[in-house]
């Protein structure tokens, strides 16, 4: 679902100056979540009427995924200083809490273009299937969220989303079943804050009632971890499910996705070819931020 800024929320939030963010550990720090609500609550109007849009969107019936359109903000306030990242990080607050699986690493992490990188992984210029952030971890962050600031001007890189729920509906029992059984693994695993354990192997399917809980999955192992054949098997139906429920969109600047990891799995499309021709402060370049739901983060899942 696509949310608009009403015209009066947008000029108030031009005008607001939110202060620095502070971090507590690795979460943003409650005093700022404070005086970030504060700030937006009392100063713009409209902002309640948009963030409960927002929410509803998120973890709502038939929900899982938004983007919130902030071309203007980012277009009028610029990327020179933390503004515009600053009114980012307020609407994120409003759906949960904000942070930062990698202690090393700012709040909100870079995802721009490396052309010598694997192509299907963050930053590479080819496609990354659909996969849920954290995918080895106990506890994956319930939103992932991408803040698009430049697009791929070429024109590739399209989002591509896909109600993970749906897609185990249709497959057959015994596919579940496989899918219900510890026998998938992915990735590495270290130095990770506020995610839990490695999981390793875990199961796509967790036993929960359907349509609830993690489907946790990423097509990047099917290619890339050694997986028994039955598994990789029921793995691949549930990856042709995943796309056949596609939707893709292209992010623009400014253009907010926030995904809810318990109901869609996301990925990305190929970039236009090229890339090399590309000066580097040209490239595509989004801001990823995770998010961790609280019991009073407004999130109903
Ligand atoms: O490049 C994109 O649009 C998505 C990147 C992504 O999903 C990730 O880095 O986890
Ligand atoms: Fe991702």
């Amino acid at each position: 679902m696509i949310i608009n800024i009403p015209a009066g929320l947008e000029a108030a939030l031009i005008d607001l100056p939110l202060p620095a963010w502070k971090l507590d550990g690795s979460l943003l720090a409650k005093t700022t979540m404070e005086r970030y609500r504060a700030e937006l609550a009392t100063a713009t109007p409209r902002f309640e009427e948009t963030v409960a849009t927002l929410r509803h969107a998120l973890t709502g019936e038939g929900g899982g995924y938004a983007v919130l359109r902030l071309g203007n903000l980012v277009k009028t306030l610029g990327t020179d200083d933390d503004r515009f990242l600053r009114l980012a990080t307020g609407f994120a607050a409003e759906v949960a809490v904000p942070f930062s699986p990698f202690p090393r690493w700012p709040l909100w992490k870079d995802i721009g273009v490396k052309v010598d990188k694997d192509p299907g992984k963050s930053s590479g210029i080819g496609y990354n299937a659909f996969h849920m952030d954290l995918v080895n971890a106990t506890l994956p962050p319930d939103f992932t969220t991408l803040l698009c600031i430049r697009p791929d001007h070429l024109g590739g890189g399209r989002s591509i989303l896909t109600d993970a729920h749906a897609a185990v509906a249709r497959l057959s029992e015994g596919t579940r079943a496989l899918l219900s059984e510890p026998a998938y693994h992915y990735g590495t695993f270290f130095d990770l804050f506020g995610v839990g354990e490695e999981y390793k192997p875990f199961p796509v399917l967790d036993g929960s009632a359907p349509g609830e809980g993690f489907v946790r999955f990423t097509a990047k192992m099917l290619t890339r971890s050694p997986l028994g054949q039955a598994h990789a098997d029921a793995a691949r139906e549930l990856d042709r499910e995943l796309v056949r429920g596609q939707v893709s969109l292209m992010l623009q600047a400014g253009d907010y996705l926030m995904v809810n990891q318990r109901r869609y799995l996301h990925g990305r499309e190929a970039l236009h070819s090229r890339q090399e021709a590309v000066p580097v402060a040209d490239r595509r370049l989004l801001l990823q931020l995770f998010l961790r739901a609280g019991a009073s983060s407004g999130s109903a899942t």
